[in-house]
């Protein structure tokens, strides 16, 4: 029968399918199984994957070696719960059963029954617990360490095996007689009483060099339940030894840890003579095997099933690379975006209110002085034939990032936020920020020029702030031409809307017109061929700068 343990913690990569057998039942499997099988000592979650690359069919959680690992002795100073914590890593990173090494079970019965039943949902396959008493130390230390009363012992084993949700899940009585000195039949009766309890093995230890004590016990024990070794000390024993005696299970116990130990202070004192990496580079592995060792792929993979990027947003163009001659000495030094504007220059102003509408991803096209363009959070792109070219060759040189919507803009304009957040609502493709309001409403020249702008329909005042209406024409030259409203010098354009942008400038690029057009001759380019080409009406709260009288006007807007 196989069991749901309380919670999936396998990885995606060594999930076992439904039917496959519980990491327990497989524990149990190899205990109950003729043929003697092999555990490895993992102490974390990169261990654990290192075991089962291995080949290993299980893992020994050691005490001892998850200590060593987080620095402290082997005495019961990591807390169980520090423990279960390293042993959830253990089984998230692998597909393998986990045998942990649980001491004593950390107290009495009723430590034992919070343990097991905390290791079962974790997906941890069985427990060991000794026959001593918290806190613990390791077999290897001293002489003589007490034993735990074997009928209270016996409570503990009992106890967790009531406790366990999992019916596979496997509980290992550990028989601590022999290290701690006692006779082999003591050895012998708590191994029965502990079989009686209901433990489904027996570990037997021994700090022996040699495997007379553990080939005795065994022949002794004749089968009554799997017996499980440690062979630490008498490891020079022959495996074969083992098998002639019917061991069930071996540990090799704490081998990584200590493989682990003697490369790193290698490493470290290498390094440390050397001062270079040099001498160690080869004896490591490569980055990319530790990315391989961690699933990076999978992650890979699971980004491309289920994770979408968020929508970057719109971007902005800003083309800003004249010096605008007619700002005399205020340019000498600078470009005419960089003119101060109350404590600001004109640009930071634009791009703070770019930026407060969410666009964040601002390029900006220099020519003039580029250095002095020295603003945090911009893309600058020079245009280096800026004093030969004009806005379209500007723009061309952004060419690679007219891709999805994006917002093009006259680097010497200032705008009230509204309108941008208007004109970044509009559905249509390319659509021009209109003033309505062109002769000024008193306050600017009659007489400037102006681009000028001819629409399908009047602004009437009536319009919704969204409403556009379609442009039919960007018509400067003739003084009798209707005038429905003036370029601000502000488009949005969608992704189709930037790719027809993109792809005019090329074929400008080819015609040989490039070079000396404007941005209302390359809309009106569109125009002509029948793309829809929209004006978002406005009605002032905009300025551009090109003289001395219009600075000051925009230093009063602000
Ligand atoms: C461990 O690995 O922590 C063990 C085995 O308990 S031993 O150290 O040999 O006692
Ligand atoms: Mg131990």
């Amino acid at each position: 029968m196989t069991t749901t343990i309380g919670r999936n913690s396998q990885s995606p990569q060594t999930r076992a399918n439904a039917e496959a057998p519980t990491k327990s039942a497989r524990l149990k499997q190899m205990l109950l199984a003729p043929e003697l099988a092999f555990i490895m000592e993992a102490h974390n979650g990169l261990s654990a994957k290192i075991v089962e690359e291995a080949g290993f069919s299980g893992i020994w959680a050691s005490g001892l070696a998850m200590s060593a690992a987080l620095g402290v002795r082997d005495n019961n100073e990591a807390s169980w719960t520090q423990v279960l914590e390293q042993l959830e890593f253990m089984a998230d990173a692998t597909g393998i059963p986990i045998l942990v090494d649980g001491d004593t079970g950390y107290g009495n019965f009723n430590n034992v029954r919070r343990l097991v039943a905390k290791l079962c949902q974790r997906g941890i396959a069985g427990v060991c617990i000794e026959d001593k008493l918290f806190p613990k130390t390791n077999s290897f230390i001293g002489e003589g360490q007490p034993l735990a009363d074997i009928d209270e012992f016996c409570g503990r084993i009992k106890a967790g095996k009531d406790t366990q949700t999992d019916p596979d899940f496997c509980l290992v009585a550990r028989v601590e007689a022999l290290i701690s000195g006692w006779s082999m039949e003591e050895a012998l009766r708590r191994a029965e009483a502990y079989h009686e309890a209901g433990a489904d093995a027996i570990l037997i230890h021994s700090k022996k060099s040699d495997a007379d004590e553990i080939v005795e016990f065994a022949n002794k024990w004749g089968g009554k339940a799997p017996v499980v070794i440690v062979p630490t000390m008498y490891y020079r024993t022959p495996t074969d030894a083992f098998r002639e005696a019917a061991i069930s299970l071996i540990i090799w116990a704490n081998h990584n840890m200590r493989a682990s130990i003697s490369a790193m202070r290698e490493t470290s004192q290498r390094i440390m003579a050397d001062q270079s990496l040099v001498g160690i580079e080869d004896n490591v592995v490569s980055v990319k095997d530790v990315f391989s060792l961690v699933g990076q792929n999978e992650l890979a993979a699971a980004e491309r099933r289920y994770f979408t990027a968020p929508d970057a947003g719109t971007k902005a163009i800003v083309l800003a690379a004249s010096q605008g001659s007619k700002l005399g000495p205020l340019t000498a030094e600078r470009p005419k975006c960089m003119v101060d504007v109350r404590g600001q220059p004109l640009l930071k102003r634009l791009v703070s209110t770019l930026n407060g509408s969410g666009v964040n991803d601002v390029s900006v096209i220099c020519g003039y002085k580029p250095d002095t363009v020295d603003l945090p959070r911009i893309e600058k792109i020079d245009n280096p034939e800026f004093e030969n070219t004009g806005e379209a060759a500007s723009l061309a040189c952004a060419a690679d990032k007219l891709e999805g919507p994006c917002l093009l803009s006259y680097g010497d304009i200032l705008f009230r936020p509204y309108i941008l957040d208007a004109l970044l609502s509009t559905d249509g493709d390319i659509v021009c920020a209109v003033d309505a309001r062109w002769q000024g409403a008193g306050h600017r020249d009659p007489d400037r020029a102006i681009d000028a702008v001819q629409c399908t329909e009047r602004f009437t005042g009536s319009y919704l702030e969204e409403d556009t209406v379609a442009i039919t024409g960007f018509d400067n030259s003739p003084s009798d031409t209707r005038i429905d409203g003036e370029f601000i010098g502000l488009i949005k354009l969608s992704g189709p809307g930037a790719t027809l942008v993109r792809n005019e400038l090329d074929v400008m690029r080819e015609d040989g017109t490039l070079a000396t057009a404007d941005l209302p001759m390359l809309l009106q380019r569109l125009v002509d061929k029948g793309v829809a080409v929209s004006a978002l009406y406005v009605t002032g709260h905009w300025l551009d700068v090109d003289d001395a009288l219009d600075l000051a006007r925009m230093r009063n807007m602000v």
